[in-house]
């Protein structure tokens, strides 16, 4: 690994992992945006101060508490809060939580991470963290999620703020997590701040287009690589792992601009729909419901297959989006989806793919696109909100839904140009990585050393 690093690289790729041992996804995401810094290594030597790079993989600031609560039984539970702040130096803070059992400091660290370049490429003056806890939702009541989200904002909201930090939603934390949470802030502050926390609902300070905007953001940002090889999203075949927030309305868009999506997953296996995925079934099973996707092949009956053991990957399609967590498209994954033809794969999750199976998808010219540039929508579109609140003013769906679509290309755009401009066309991680990273370093460079 080490090996492949620029000479000026190498020793702070290796002080990463002394300063984070066991940190294993906290390494894979940093060692792959130095790793893209190999052209301007030797030449860009304001971007590659070693002041800079160090503090740009040394997080602001980190947080970590107890989060006790009461289930239903009266038994007192104990999870674990954290919060990474990792670079403000565009704008407060700005990233999700995640309330899942995996939840721990590496992932958390490397979310945050991939934030700051993220929110980099969107264009919007917002800087880098993420946080969550190792709370389960899934089997819990709706009292139960309250008071959980109760006694984590009892410690967060000292930290947040629309200046400082700004939460929204990750997988296990959709509008009514964020309701909960928003509640609490508001009770404890006695302000009604709403510019601290993004992914409210409609009637209390949300944005049209949020629920949609990161699986509607990923297939916009599709739409553009197709259309930069002459060809669009009619008639392909498409397969999108997850069956949450992202992969809903990935599914839902790449339908409406002509595709047929044949499957999705949950983390107990996937269906496959040869007539196309029925949306409206599955967010009814989904989000009304809370049902597993055992439900929507009931209900859907006949034709629908659900397929327990194996991978979803193994369905052939000409596009893959996997919206469900990190790593979950391995190198044998990426090889068969190769062998079965696809054509673009699109991360509308944070770091599906492994680099095993970026490494394959991109020698075979397989156009692949990093999450921190087609995922960026959800987070761009949260921007859009703080702007709403800001201004005390509420916009339609369409005008919102625009604005994303602008964000998205100009990503797209971005992100080629650069990569084209620094010798790697085609690259799109290449593009992503360089084109974030200088524009965060530049503001490092002129906020001085803070
Ligand atoms: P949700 O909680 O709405 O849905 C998550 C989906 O992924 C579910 O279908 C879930 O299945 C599946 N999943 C989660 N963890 C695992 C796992 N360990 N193994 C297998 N399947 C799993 O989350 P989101 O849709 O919001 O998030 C999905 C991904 O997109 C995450 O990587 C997130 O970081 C990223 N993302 C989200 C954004 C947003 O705005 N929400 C913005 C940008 C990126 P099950 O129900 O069985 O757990
Ligand atoms: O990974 C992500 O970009 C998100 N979970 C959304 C973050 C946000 O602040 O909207």
């Amino acid at each position: 690994m080490v090996e492949n690093l620029h000479p000026n690289l190498a020793p702070m790729y290796e002080e990463v992992l002394e300063r984070n041992p066991g940190e294993k996804e906290y390494h894979q995401a940093v060692y792959e945006v130095i790793h893209s810094l190999n052209p301007i290594a030797g030449q860009r030597s304001e971007y590659m101060q070693w002041s800079i790079l160090r503090r740009m993989c040394e997080p602001e600031r980190q947080i970590i508490f107890r989060v006790p609560w009461t289930d239903d039984e009266g038994n007192v539970r104990i999870n674990r809060g954290y919060r990474v702040e990792v670079n403000s130096a565009l704008g407060p803070f700005k990233g999700g939580l995640r309330f899942h059992p995996s939840v721990n400091l590496s992932i958390v660290k490397f979310l945050g991470f991939e934030q700051v370049y993220k929110n980099a490429l969107t264009g919007m003056p917002i800087g880098g963290g993420k946080g969550g806890s190792n709370f389960d939702p899934k089997g819990r009541s709706d009292a139960e999620v309250m008071r959980f989200c109760q006694s984590f904002m009892t410690e967060l909201y000292r930290h947040i703020g629309e200046y400082t930090d700004v939460p929204a939603g990750d997988i296990g934390v959709g509008s009514r997590e964020i309701g909960y949470l928003f509640g609490q802030y508001k009770r404890i502050t006695n302000r009604y701040e709403s510019g601290t926390i993004t992914g409210k609902g409609l009637t209390w300070g949300g944005s049209r287009v949020r629920t949609e905007a990161t699986g509607y953001g990923t297939v916009y940002f599709v739409k553009e690589m197709l259309a930069d090889a002459g060809d669009d999203l009619d008639g392909k075949r498409v397969v999108v792992s997850g069956s949450g927030n992202v992969a809903i309305y990935a599914i839902e868009k790449a339908a409406q601009l002509g595709a047929t999506v044949v499957a999705c997953s949950d983390s107990n296996g996937f269906v496959v729909d040869e007539q196309g995925l029925d949306v409206e079934l599955l967010r009814e099973v989904k989000e009304k419901r809370r049902e597993r996707l055992t439900a929507y092949a009931e209900a859907r009956g006949g034709s629908v297959r659900h397929v327990t053991d194996g991978s979803i990957w193994s369905v052939p399609c000409d596009v893959a989006l996997p919206c469900a967590t990190q790593n979950e498209l391995d190198g044998q994954a990426a090889r068969t989806l190769i062998d079965n033809g696809v054509r673009v794969v699109a991360e509308g999750a944070n770091m599906p793919c492994t680099p095993e199976a970026v490494h394959l998808f991109q020698e075979s010219h397989v156009l692949f696109a990093p999450g921190k540039a087609s995922n960026a929508g959800g987070v761009a579109t949260s921007a859009l909100e703080m702007q709403q609140n800001a201004s005390r003013d509420t916009w339609s769906f369409e005008a919102t839904d625009t604005r994303l679509e602008e964000i998205m290309t100009g990503i797209h755009r971005r992100v080629v140009e650069t990569a084209e401009e620094y010798g790697q066309p085609g690259d799109y991680v290449a593009g992503a990585n360089l084109a974030s990273y200088m524009k965060v370093a530049d503001a490092m460079v002129a906020l001085g050393v803070v």
